[in-house]
């Protein structure tokens, strides 16, 4: 059986405990991984930091944007691998990790060579109470050893998404890739070797959260920030943890996004577009909407179109290049997404389509498939449309003017996402300035430019990261005053 290993220091690093990782399309287990012990994710600090004081620490701007590039082309060079390790990790479907997962990980290093390049800082001439002049301007170093923990549904993109900008910024960086997903974290190490990363600048240590590797990395006193994407819970554990030692923090974290369509919508394409942000990755992308809000008089006719899109998706196997459905990640998260299909029932949904688990007479009724469902019929205050489910799950509820579809929307704890679908601009706009969220769609969804700012409002998260917001939390700026 193959072994997924820690990497420390530039070496492949075997433990004293090993966990399973699993296929959720058939229930198999595909790999065993070594947990990282305490001793492991403290052996991984110290090579970062030994990382810091060496040849990185050395590179310029500009070395270090080359080797970023590298690992891009790096990870291109092994795009199959990384495609069919996400598959296996995950469950999704081949052609959502060909077209997104994997060519995302390639361009967030692109972005961030490019961008990192171009980060000049303003510099102020200040006038002194003498009547002289002083020189201010600041310079951008790195934080240190920034730890990095991510979750399960888009491992590489998001791992990335961080690794990236921290490395551009002159980091070194020890990451906890979900229990759940553990492969591509270490192929990308193998990446990194090819591009010329120093040893220690990367390190990937596996294991959980509470009392494993993820605790043991953020209570670490060696580490000098945090960056995380998962549950807000996890958020809360996590900002408890590093308070002792004043870390700062990125967060991203859950959502229960809304989308507002419009009678004036173009009804295909809304149609189309919610179709995805509804059923992507099986529901499980943090910026799915599970809370749609129509316009009465388009509403029977649109939930009819959704009905059919859901009904005509293909759940199989993840390698099927026909399969645009492919399982939930694990048992226990099937078990969570479940209790949300017979709670929405008990709480007084009328289930339009959906609801189970489908069955298909093979070895994937082992696996961890729901069936694509939507509700129609329940109160606003209902636990199923407050609380985020993460399966490929939506409730459509009507709503009778522009005012009451804005105060719908923007009643929840969240904020990370919205969506609008509207053919009248002037409203676009009005409506999506309103919206109490980090990202706001218009006529569009998930459609990504890399320079913008990305993050949650609420309890979805902490900070921006994206474009120059990635940069400025992975450095420390200092500033210096020269009297003229
Ligand atoms: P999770 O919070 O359960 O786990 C995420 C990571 O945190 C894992 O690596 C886990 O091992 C680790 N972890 C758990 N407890 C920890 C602790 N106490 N200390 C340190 N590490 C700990 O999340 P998940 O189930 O993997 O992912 C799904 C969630 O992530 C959803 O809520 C989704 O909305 C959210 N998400 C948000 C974004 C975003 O950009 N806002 C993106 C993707 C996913
Ligand atoms: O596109 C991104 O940069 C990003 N962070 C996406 C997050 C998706 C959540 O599942």
């Amino acid at each position: 059986m193959k072994l997924i290993q820690n990497y420390i220091d530039g070496r492949f690093v075997p433990g004293k405990r090993e966990f399973a990782d699993v296929n959720p399309a058939d229930g198999t287990v595909i790999a065993q991984v070594t947990e990282a012990d305490e001793a492991q994710v403290d052996e991984a600090v110290q090579s970062a930091h030994r990382a810091l004081r060496g040849e990185w620490s050395r590179l310029g701007v500009r070395e270090r944007a080359v080797r970023l590039r590298k690992v891009a082309d790096a990870i291109e060079k092994r795009f199959d691998c990384f495609v069919e390790a996400e598959v296996a990790d995950t469950g999704k479907p081949v052609s959502l990790a060909s077209k997104l997962d994997v060519p995302r990980a390639a361009a967030n290093f692109r972005v961030f060579a490019d961008l990192v390049k171009l980060s000049g800082l303003e510099s102020f001439q200040t006038e002194t109470p003498d009547g002289t002049n002083a020189l201010n301007y600041a310079v951008r170093k790195p934080l240190g050893v920034v730890g990095v923990i991510t979750p399960w549904n888009l491992p590489l993109l998001l791992l990335t998404w961080k690794v990236a900008p921290a490395l551009a910024c002159g980091n070194a960086v020890v990451v906890k890739p979900s229990e759940e997903t553990p492969s591509t974290a270490t192929l990308l190490a193998e990446a990194m070797q090819d591009a010329g990363i120093p040893n220690g600048v990367y390190n990937v240590v596996h294991g959980f959260g509470p009392g494993s590797a993820g605790e043991f990395l953020t209570q670490h006193p060696g580490v000098n920030a945090v960056t995380f994407t998962g549950e807000s819970r996890t958020g809360t554990a996590i900002m408890k943890t590093v308070a002792s030692t004043v870390k700062p923090v990125s967060f991203e974290l859950g959502g229960k996004n809304a989308a507002i369509v419009f009678a004036d919508c173009n009804f295909e394409e809304a149609v189309n577009g919610l179709s995805d942000a509804v059923f992507l990755n099986s529901g499980q992308v943090c910026l799915c909407a599970e809370r749609l809000y129509v316009e009465r008089k388009i509403f029977d006719a649109f939930v009819d179109a959704l009905t059919r899109k859901a009904e005509s998706l293909h759940p199989g196997w993840p390698k099927d290049e026909k399969t645009d459905l492919g399982p939930l990640i694990s048992k226990q998260h099937r078990e969570k997404v479940l209790s949300y299909y017979r709670l929405a029932e008990e709480e007084g949904a009328t289930v339009v389509t959906g609801g189970g688990i489908p069955k298909f007479g093979d070895e994937r009724d082992n696996g961890f498939y729901v069936q694509p469902t939507i509700y129609t019929g329940l109160s606003e205050s209902a636990r199923c449309v407050k609380e985020e489910i993460f399966g490929p799950v939506c409730h459509i509820a009507p709503f009778d003017s522009e005012e009451q579809a804005v105060a719908m929307a923007n009643d929840t704890k969240y904020g990370l996402a919205a969506s609008i679908w509207t053919s009248n601009l002037k409203r676009g706009h009005r409506v999506a300035q309103q919206m109490n969220v980090g990202i706001t769609w218009v006529n569009c969804w998930f459609l990504r430019d890399l320079r913008t700012p990305f993050g949650g409002a609420g309890l979805s998260g902490i900070g921006r990261e994206g474009g120059m917001h990635s940069l400025n939390f992975y450095s420390e700026l200092n500033n210096i005053c020269i009297r003229l």
